[in-house]
């Protein structure tokens, strides 16, 4: 009786150890990691000038040159048709850079830009800053 009782306890601390992990694990991963998707064609998708690629950021963090991506085809300076900053249930928003190292005209993104045409930023976009508020 008393070691099933010692299992039983032991049981205990540990799933009270697992959510305690849990817990911590993931805020610290929403506050500080934020994404910005971009596309070289319009609509968030891909289309007949490229893809589509993912830039992963710290809070307040400037990427500061596209040129240096070298994922999903490469060639992403200048070609950045549409934008959409991603962060599950947060408020946040990212700002696009005219030029390298967050200088220049910046564009504030709070939601998907399906055509960044409209803000006269059409391949224009070289570097990124996104913020969780
Ligand atoms: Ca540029």
């Amino acid at each position: 009786m008393q070691l099933s009782f010692a299992f039983l306890a032991s049981m205990i601390a540990s799933a009270a150890a697992v959510a305690i992990d849990g817990r911590v694990e993931v805020p610290i991963d929403r506050r500080h990691f934020l994404e910005i998707d971009i596309c070289k064609d319009l609509g968030l998708k891909p289309g007949p000038t490229g893809g589509c690629t993912g830039i992963t950021t710290a809070n307040g963090g400037c990427y500061g040159d596209f040129a240096l991506l070298n994922q999903d085809g490469g060639g992403w300076d200048n070609t950045v048709t549409s934008a959409v900053p991603l962060v599950d249930g947060q408020n946040f928003y990212c700002v696009l850079y005219e030029h390298p190292n967050c200088a220049g005209r910046a564009l504030l993104l709070t939601g998907p830009a399906y055509d960044l045409r409209e803000q006269q930023f059409d391949d224009i976009a070289s570097s990124t800053r996104c913020y969780s508020v």
